[in-house]
């Protein structure tokens, strides 16, 4: 996926017409478009093609099972249009090689979550979340998903990924993370999500954040 404005549109959005209003709104300030469950179930795989159209589309869904079963799902998602996929790492190397020998085959790109954004996330996660980008990095994967609310993990995991691979950050505005504190800790994009598609002024809101980015980035 390729870098420029530094922000990915989280649309969390479940219904068609409203995730199209949006991604047209907003498309000029975003670099790609990351879709999940919330989208996927409310309006049908069919939308990763139509928003493809405005944008390069993540699909978000977590893929966490057994190899084969993954390679299942990233096949669908590749046949559906989207330019990469989100993986979790917890279920082990094998899990995620299978995600990511898929994505070689349609030439898409896998990007591992490394630690989540939530407070939960300090149950169980932060122990592995070194563990899970060393091994990102030795499987190839294109990149990883940081927390912007915790900037000391975010530059924890770029000293350990190095600059090729690439941090995805979810966790600005509605989870209390700041953009700018993200990108100067090491991410190459922020996420957002609620932040724009509940604004009343989506295209301003978004247009506001790549203004923001850039005065860390110039
Ligand atoms: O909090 P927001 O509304 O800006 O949305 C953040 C998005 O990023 C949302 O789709 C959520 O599922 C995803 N995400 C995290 O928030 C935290 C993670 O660790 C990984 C993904």
């Amino acid at each position: 996926m390729i870098k420029n404005k530094g922000l990915i549109l989280s649309m969390d959005v479940v219904e068609k017409q409203k995730a199209i209003m949006i991604a047209e709104e907003t498309c000029d300030s975003v670099d790609a478009i990351k879709v999940g469950y919330p989208l996927v179930l409310g309006a049908g795989i069919g939308i990763i093609g139509e928003l493809a159209r405005y944008a390069p589309v993540i699909a978000d869904f977590k893929v966490a099972d057994i190899p084969n079963t993954n390679k299942l799902i990233c096949e669908h998602v590749f046949k559906a249009g989207a330019d990469s996929v989100i993986s979790h790492g917890f279920p082990g190397r094998d899990s995620l090689s299978s995600c990511i020998e898929t994505a070689e085959e349609f030439g898409k790109e896998v990007y591992v979550v490394a630690e989540m954004s939530h407070p939960g996330a300090t149950d169980f996660f932060l122990p592995v979340a070194e563990s899970i980008a060393e091994m990102a990095v030795e499987c190839g994967a294109a990149g990883v998903v940081a927390p912007a609310t915790r900037p000391d993990s975010l530059k924890r995991i770029r000293n350990i990924i190095g600059n090729e691979l690439k941090i995805m950050s979810p966790g600005v505005g509605a989870q209390g993370g700041k953009a700018s504190d993200a990108i100067s800790s090491g991410a190459d994009w922020i996420i957002v999500g609620r932040s724009i598609y509940k604004s009343q002024y989506p295209k301003k809101v978004a247009e506001s954040i790549v203004a923001e980015i850039e005065s860390v980035t110039r």
